[in-house]
């Protein structure tokens, strides 16, 4: 063993000597409604400060234990700490507060090699997230690598698994990358780690790897699906039933696994005012999987936005998955999040600047709020990189690929203030296409930070609006930009399609009182007077389809050096504690009059 330091060696570009698996294959949906084993709980883990366990020297990835007296490998899992999984690090340990590096952790588990062998199972490992990007390793051999801290991804172990203990091991590593999706810059904490679940997933040898079951975009009453069947021999039948409505329908898979499925239904449609969810079973000869799935149709006419036909207002507000200063990972943490939403009077939640957990997603479902899921592709890109444009199409479907199926979501954000250019415009103007043909059933949008005041008049010209239904604008007047006009003045030029809000706040510390003046700036009084100018223009917006303060509630970022932040974001509606400033009020008030 080479035990000399070897300095020249860069670890970021250190090889390991077992070659990758395939690459994996795509996330496995409904995680819920499969046969599966949780992999949650207390995992070893050891803080590699400079990423020197991934090469040839250390190898941590070999996970070895000295045998004899004069063996010595130096690292260890056996007496290592143990961390949460799911979790962010950051918040377990308070020497991980400030670390963006690598973390390796260990998991045993058995396997009952015979009765798989019996019943001829596939065994996958799947991972919720692990932020930023997570190098697998089972016994010694690498799996394979994932990046990007928001979606799913899983490895196949079925040959690769042993009878008796297994050892699954993960380095994830969450430093900022220029060539990052999100780059080096953004306004939120940086939680590294395995944060959010872990399970062991069996599946027959053809398995149901995904499906659709929505409303074509143009119908209240037709499902215009399908079931997509991955394996050895994928020419199967599906069967897809809905007992509460007599559905009952067959299709046939292809050669390419692929089985499509139109059926017409008398659905009770989803809605805020009424989120019905059906009991949907999908099945093959093989394997029979149940979810709760609402129907309900999405679409833009004109400017106008309808939801099962019917014009919609959004009464939204923008959130971060973080709770109690750390990430947010479980379905207690959505159920607390999303009640200080609705409590709020919102319909409509804009979960920025990721996807968010699988919980919440499906609690949204439940209680009837509508979402806008985005990837994290934030001010900064580096649109030239080099595999920018597969890293992005990647997350996009990672994101679909997981959510299609939830009534909650409605529009797909692919972008939050990227400046216009031509690799940006063409990156952007693939992705909404992608997002399209991924989802015909959903609205596209983007985020685009703006607009500059020419006299009264307002708008964003940008060449990306052409290829999205909506049209997002986040805009601060009155915080990073001054008002040139009174609020009412402003003239917004019509863009043809709806326009939302998506972002508008400004910062208050909240039990901070004081004059609203600039020597008394970031009280409480001066938030609420920022918003209720915000309103007084909003007013006079005929094509304005919803709003979305920034942000619900207080969150942690380093960028936010004032005293008064103390490293929080302090655009909240609601302290980190959930406390009401007086702005909560003016919204919650102005949201009970458009409910009206
Ligand atoms: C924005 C960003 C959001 C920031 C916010 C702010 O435009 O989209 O991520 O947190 O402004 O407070 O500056």
């Amino acid at each position: 063993q080479g035990y000399a330091p070897r300095p020249q060696e860069r670890v970021s570009d250190a090889r390991i000597s077992t070659p990758d698996a395939e690459p994996a294959s795509a996330p496995l949906t409904n995680l819920p409604g499969r046969k599966r084993r949780s992999l949650n709980g207390k995992w070893q883990a050891l803080v590699d400060g400079y990423a020197a366990g991934m090469g040839d020297w250390k190898a941590v990835w070999k996970d070895r234990t000295a045998t004899g007296k004069s063996q010595f490998f130096e690292y260890g899992f056996d007496d290592s700490v143990t961390l949460d999984v799911p979790g962010d690090f950051n918040t377990q340990r308070p020497e991980l507060t400030w670390l963006e590096g690598s973390v390796w952790y260990r998991k045993a588990f058995e396997h009952d090699a015979a009765a798989a062998a019996r019943e001829e199972r596939r065994l996958f490992v799947h991972f919720g997230a692990a932020n930023y990007r997570a190098d697998v390793f089972l016994n010694g051999e690498k799996l394979g690598s994932h990046e990007g801290g928001f979606t799913p991804f899983q490895f196949e172990l079925t040959e690769r698994v042993k009878p008796g203990e297994n050892r699954l091991l993960v380095h994830v590593n969450n430093e900022r990358r220029k060539d990052g999706i999100p780059a080096q810059g953004f306004d939120w904490f940086n939680y590294g780690g395995l944060t959010r679940d872990v399970a062991l997933i069996e599946t027959p040898k053809t398995y149901i790897q995904d499906y659709s079951l929505q409303l074509a975009p143009d119908s209240l009453r037709r499902v215009d699906g399908w079931v997509q069947l991955a394996g050895t021999a994928p020419r199967q039948p599906v069967r897809v039933r809905i007992r509460e409505l007599g559905v009952d329908v067959r299709a046939q898979a292809g050669a390419d696994g692929r089985a499509p499925l139109h059926f017409e239904a008398s659905f009770a449609l989803w809605s805020p005012a009424q989120p019905k969810l059906y009991r949907v079973e999908v099945s093959t000869p093989e394997e029979s999987l149940q979810e709760d799935i609402g129907f309900r149709s999405i679409a833009v006419h004109g400017d106008e936005l309808l939801l099962n036909g019917k014009p919609l207002f959004l009464r939204g507000v923008n959130v971060h998955e973080e709770i109690d200063g750390r990430r947010a990972h479980s379905e207690a943490d959505a159920q607390r999040m999303l009640e200080q939403a609705k409590q709020m009077g919102a319909n409509f939640v804009r979960l920025a600047h990721y996807p968010y957990n699988e919980h919440l997603l499906r609690l949204a479902d439940r209680l009837g709020l509508l979402l806008w899921e985005e990837i994290p592709v934030y001010q900064g890109i580096d649109f030239a990189a080099a595999g920018m444009q597969g890293k992005l199409e990647a997350m996009l479907a990672e994101m679909i690929g997981r959510d299609r199926n939830r009534a909650s979501v409605i529009v797909w954000g692919i972008a939050n203030e990227t400046t216009p250019g031509p690799a940006r415009n063409a990156a952007l103007t693939a992705l909404a296409q992608q997002a399209r043909r991924l989802d015909p059933a959903r609205l596209i949008s983007a985020a685009f930070y703006g607009p500059g005041f020419h006299g009264r008049a307002l708008t964003v010209a940008d060449p990306l609006i052409a290829s999205l239904d909506v049209v997002g604008i986040n805009e601060y007047f009155g915080w990073y930009t001054p008002w040139p006009v009174e609020p009412e003045q402003a003239e917004w030029k019509p863009f043809g399609k709806p326009l939302l809000i998506t972002e508008f706040g400004a910062e208050a510390r909240y039990g901070h009182h004081g004059a609203n003046d600039v020597a008394n700036a970031w009280n409480e009084e001066f938030q609420a007077e920022f918003y209720r100018k915000q309103l007084r223009m909003f007013a006079r917006i005929p094509f304005l389809r919803g709003t979305a303060p920034w942000v619900m509630t207080d969150f942690r970022s380093p960028v936010r050096m004032h005293p008064l932040q103390s490293g929080y974001n302090r655009k909240g509606l609601l302290s980190e504690r959930g406390e009401r400033k007086l702005a909560w009020q003016v919204i919650h008030d102005y949201y009970l009059e458009v409910a009206r």
